[in-house]
């Protein structure tokens, strides 16, 4: 034993507590338009600082300014806009839902609307997402109907799931939203998978996978990234980095890596950072690793640096393990707000016809609430009807399930 002293472990701690005051001055935040942009089938050790950089494009006066900036036009800007309203909107409704008991259980995304919402537009109809829990923004703004949403987090009677899934564990084929499953790190292994498959029949779909800070600690992440350099298979591979896994600071996930997308590093893939709250920057980053991915030049990891306002879910108490107004202090912003204020910044937009908008989609997003209540809520009116539990697993129902079905009587 080294000068008599036994040995110890590292545990990384927050920096702060509750009751202490939020500080982030250690997060550092390059200038807008500082990062370079590397071209598409640039070899990957000519681009190992951007692991550790944050790609912006948004500054703060509101100009969209650098190298990566200019991949979407005023009007595509504005329907970004009202996607990542709807989802604050339809968020907060749904939040307010569960608390009056219409349903068991909601999982909100303020502060992450721009990552979900901005990487979808980058995306090709037929390219496939293994989301987790906190990408329904891929579905608001691929155009999925609300309504849909509303009716699988009420598990009503028309539940497109039919009450077999979690509350927000939505699926859609259609719209590219491969089925939430709540064992995380699986989205990154199925991801790569579904990609490599896609190129094996020489198709032209590419695949993207989510995951978040913590879930990187899942053997599932490694796996993953090691089929995907093998194979250099077209997939986009998402690291959500919103600072906190439920109770548990990004740094312990993080362990001694400089960055969550540095781990890229060790398996050859192209590693970027990028400002998740900046609507231009994670749009054009996801364009650049989709197209990648499309030319066949293989994955790419990224890192969406951002921060999680909510609580986990609604069965998480924040106040417990951070300070309060942590939030406030957080570097970069509010996506939404940072976008309009673009917008007005170029003359395409008003605060009042902002006001509007939020008044028109608070009216649609009631609506579709009204629509989905009348099929049901968790505790009244109709459900999915007993047989369907029995449904849609295997292609014949194996003779105990038969059994199990008649003894129920349905
Ligand atoms: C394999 C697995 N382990 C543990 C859990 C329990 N769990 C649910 S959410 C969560 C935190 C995940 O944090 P992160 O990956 O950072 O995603 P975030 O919720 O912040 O988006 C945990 C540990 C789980 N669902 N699956
Ligand atoms: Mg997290």
């Amino acid at each position: 034993m080294a000068d008599g002293q036994g040995l110890s472990l590292h545990v990384p701690e927050p920096e702060v507590r509750p009751g202490d005051t939020p500080d982030f001055s250690k997060v550092v935040i390059p200038k807008a338009g500082s990062v370079e942009r590397p071209p598409i089938d640039v070899d990957p050790r000519d681009m190992r600082d951007l692991a550790y950089s944050i790609i912006r494009v948004l500054n703060r006066d509101g100009e969209a300014v650098g190298p990566w900036a200019g991949s979407l036009n005023d009007e595509e800007l504005m329907e970004g806009l009202r996607h990542m309203m709807t989802l604050r909107a339809f968020d907060a409704r749904m939040l307010m839902a569960q608390r009056q008991g219409k349903t068991s259980f909601y999982m909100q995304h303020m502060g992450e609307e721009a990552v979900s919402c901005a990487f979808r537009k980058a995306l090709e109809p037929g390219d496939m997402n293994f989301p987790t829990y906190r990408q329904a923004g891929l579905l608001i703004a691929g155009g999925y109907p609300m309504v849909e949403m509303m009716n699988q987090i009420y598990s009503n009677e028309a539940d497109p799931l039919k009450g077999r899934q979690l509350p927000i564990m939505y699926s859609s084929k259609e719209h590219g939203f491969f089925s939430i499953s709540g064992n995380l790190g699986t989205q990154f292994i199925q991801a790569v998978g579904w990609a490599m498959a896609s190129a094996i029949k020489n198709d032209t779909k590419i695949a993207a996978g989510w995951i978040g800070d913590g879930s990187t600690a899942e053997s599932d992440f490694h796996a993953a990234l090691v089929f995907a350099s093998t194979y250099r298979a077209p997939v986009v591979l998402n690291i959500v980095n919103n600072q906190w896994a439920i109770s548990t600071f990004q740094g312990i996930a993080r362990g001694g890596s400089g960055t969550f997308a540095a781990r890229g590093h060790g398996f050859g893939i192209p590693a970027l950072r990028v400002d998740g709250n900046d609507y231009l920057a994670v749009h054009a980053v996801a364009k650049w690793a989709a197209e990648r991915a499309r030319r066949n030049l293989g994955p790419t990891l990224v890192e969406y640096v951002t921060y999680r306002v909510g609580a986990h879910s609604t069965s998480d108490d924040p106040s417990a393990y951070r300070p309060k107004t942590e939030s406030d202090s957080w570097p970069l912003g509010d996506p939404v707000i940072r976008l309009k204020n673009h917008l007005i910044r170029r003359g395409a937009w008003t605060d009042d016809r902002h006001k509007q908008m939020e008044a028109e989609i608070l009216d649609t997003v009631i609506a579709a609430q009204k629509e989905a209540e009348q099929h049901g809520t968790l505790h009244s009116g109709g459900k999915p009807s007993t047989r369907d539990m029995f449904e849609g697993v295997y292609e014949t129902m194996p003779p105990h399930l038969r059994r199990q079905r008649q003894k129920a009587g349905v």
